[in-house]
């Protein structure tokens, strides 16, 4: 078990999630995002907190031995947006976890946007070339390689998860491929957790998919089998909306609609 472990961004989608599940992993789960959090339950300590402030981050990083990195910005954004929250947020958290005595074991939530430009005839693994479909992929693929340069350096893991779609339920056609099931992240993260060697593993977080575009046997060692799949919902899915078209980003694409989005100016 481990001592504490930091939730960043835990009023987020997934942060909020993992807060209500992840804690048994801990003897003190701290919470933090820039935003409210509400009221502290019994095992947890609640740190408000902007990524992009070095000395908060350093604060918020000391005495933690593992941490769950959700926080940051979730989808598309202006450079400077991105920049504050995903490039220096990630250097401000490697810095601090580098100068903790507690030597934290990091899940990096990264994400698809990293190799969105793959068409969706591909079958990805860890040693696929990156393609980010935007700034918001870009700073998920430097996330990754910052992570790798701080295990190598310095021996930090961090396992990075290439997460999916993270929802309840598929709500569109792409989410046949690209669906993570609430459950399956969370016996992903207790893995992670549970492994005494982890290494810096580049991980696909989608659920076991028939229609599954991403091959994860570079990380068979984790022991993770994610149950559920998304076929279960395809003929929901065929009765609620027309499948889009073969020259529809949203077929054509791994990143789907974020390959067709410009550059969001400031
Ligand atoms: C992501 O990275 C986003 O955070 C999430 O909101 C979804 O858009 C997801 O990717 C996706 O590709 O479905």
């Amino acid at each position: 078990m481990l001592e504490r472990l930091l939730i960043t961004g835990a009023n987020g989608a997934l942060g909020s999630l993992c807060r209500a599940r992840l804690g048994h992993l801990a003897r003190v789960i701290r919470v933090s995002a820039r935003g409210d959090l509400g009221e502290a339950g019994p095992n947890e300590e609640i740190i408000r907190c902007d990524l992009g402030d070095k000395a908060a981050v350093q604060a918020l990083v000391e005495g933690c031995d593992g941490i769950v990195h959700m926080g940051g910005q979730p989808v598309e954004a202006t450079w400077e947006i991105v920049r504050n929250a995903n490039i220096d947020g990630m250097v401000n958290l490697y810095e601090a976890a580098r100068k903790a005595p507690t030597r934290p074991r990091i899940v990096f939530a990264s994400s698809n946007h990293a190799i969105g430009f793959h068409p969706q005839t591909e079958r990805l693994d860890a040693k696929s070339s990156t393609r980010p479909d935007g700034y918001y992929g870009v700073s998920k693929v430097f996330g990754e390689a910052l992570a790798r340069m701080y295990f190598d350096k310095f021996g930090i893991e961090t396992a990075s998860i290439r997460i999916g779609s993270c929802v309840p339920e598929p709500v569109d056609h792409r989410m046949l491929s690209t669906w993570l099931s609430p459950d399956d992240l969370i016996s992903l993260i207790e893995r992670i957790f549970a492994i005494p060697v982890l290494g810096c593993p580049i991980i696909y977080g989608a659920s076991n998919n028939d229609a599954g575009w991403w091959d994860n046997r570079e990380v068979a060692y984790l022991g993770w089998q994610p149950k559920d799949n998304a076929e279960a919902y395809r003929a929901k899915l065929d009765a609620a909306q027309p499948r889009p078209g073969p020259e529809d980003p949203r077929a054509r694409l791994q990143g789907g609609l974020f390959c067709a989005d410009g550059i969001h100016e400031d």
